[in-house]
């Protein structure tokens, strides 16, 4: 068994928080010797939820888990952790403008940015889930004083299984066979999901392969502009209106997945994740923008694969969802949160 690692989940007795808990205590985060504590963090209206939860949690008897704690403090919650899961947020109601909607926000994730300044473990290292997920991740960067900023990153692997779920389904072969797919920008409808490196295991081109299903380059083009990338970007708002209630255990798959390969390593090819820029394809500096990334596992966490080439039409879709991460940044700015 190896040493017992410290994970704080925000938001935990909501819907993801639900669907997460139990497979990280079950060892699928971390593997099957990675003994966790976690620590539940929740505003008061969602503290019964939390603690029930935990209830549940001690009647599983996981062998992996070795405490649950449950606090409204994120002082407490952030103490000594080592793994950040932001999964709560304030979500947009009804008539809420983007502003509103951002700065109820930076008075959640500017506060727990600064927990994990003061209390966090020195390797600590964060997923924001919570939306704006990208816009959040930045706000808890900056308030994180001293803490390297690169230690926060933002969710965008839930877009990047979404694409190759649709894959699959075109091409009729096994996810594991699909390599290479990025989703860049932002975690939103701007999003640009990109197919022009992808592969299959057999070195055969994803393009290819699609103009080989689809009866040509042109039908394929056609299949990736009007039907795949407005597929995934809105693929959240497709499952609920078809679920009646947002995506929740793809969302916490997803997350496990994001800090599992952050942690452990990322193995065929790269995955997507937003992670705050240093002017990586000429992306702002300090902008958290999804781009394709690998980790060693050796606790230097993601790193983004750098020059790669884009066709004019696919630098444009990502340039667009770049000005809408500038454009939430100035907002947040103009709140005087950054
Ligand atoms: P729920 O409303 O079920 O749960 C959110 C929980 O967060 C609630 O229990 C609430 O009490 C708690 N909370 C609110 N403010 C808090 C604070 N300051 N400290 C601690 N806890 C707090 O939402 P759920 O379905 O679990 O979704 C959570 C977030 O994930 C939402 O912001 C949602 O938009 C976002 N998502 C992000 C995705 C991504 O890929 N990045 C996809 C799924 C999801 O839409």
């Amino acid at each position: 068994m190896q040493r017992s690692t410290t994970i704080t989940i925000t938001g935990a007795g909501g819907q993801i928080g639900y669907a997460l808990l139990f497979r990280i205590a079950a060892g699928d985060m971390l593997g099957a010797d990675r003994p966790v504590r976690l620590r539940l963090l929740e505003i008061p209206q969602g503290v019964r939820a939390a603690e029930g939860a935990a209830l549940e949690l001690q009647d599983c008897a996981f062998p992996l888990l070795e405490s649950v704690d449950v606090t409204v403090s994120a002082d407490e919650a952030f103490d000594g952790a080592e793994i950040g899961m932001l999964v709560g947020a304030r979500p947009r109601g009804p008539g809420m403008e983007r502003a509103d909607l951002l700065a109820a926000n930076a008075g959640i994730f500017g506060p727990q940015g600064a927990a994990i300044a003061a209390g966090a473990a020195s390797g600590f290292r964060a997923v924001v889930v919570g939306n704006p997920a990208n816009t959040n991740a930045l706000i808890a960067a900056s308030a994180a004083d001293g803490v390297p900023a690169d230690r926060f990153t933002a969710l965008t692997r839930l877009d990047h299984n979404r694409a190759v779920g649709q894959l699959v389904e075109v091409l009729g072969v096994g996810a594991d066979e699909i390599a290479d797919v990025i989703i860049w920008g932002n975690h939103s409808a701007t999003q640009f999901p990109d197919v022009a490196h992808a592969h299959l295991a057999d070195g055969t081109t994803v393009s290819a392969a699609l103009a080989d299903r689809l009866g040509g380059t042109e039908a394929a083009i056609a299949w990736l502009d009007d039907v795949f990338i407005p597929r995934v970007a809105k693929r959240g708002a497709e499952i609920i209106e078809v679920r009646g209630s947002s995506s929740v255990a793809s969302a916490a798959n997803a997350a496990i997945e994001h800090v599992r390969d952050e942690q452990l390593g990322t193995h065929r090819g790269w995955t997507s994740a937003a992670l705050v820029s240093r002017g990586e394809y000429g992306v702002p500096e300090g902008i958290v923008c999804s781009f394709p990334v690998v980790s060693r596992g050796d606790g230097a966490g993601y790193r983004v694969i750098e020059d790669l080439a884009f066709d004019a039409r696919g630098r444009a879709l990502f340039d667009a969802s770049v000005a809408e991460l500038v454009a939430e940044r100035d907002a947040v700015r103009a709140l005087g949160v950054l």
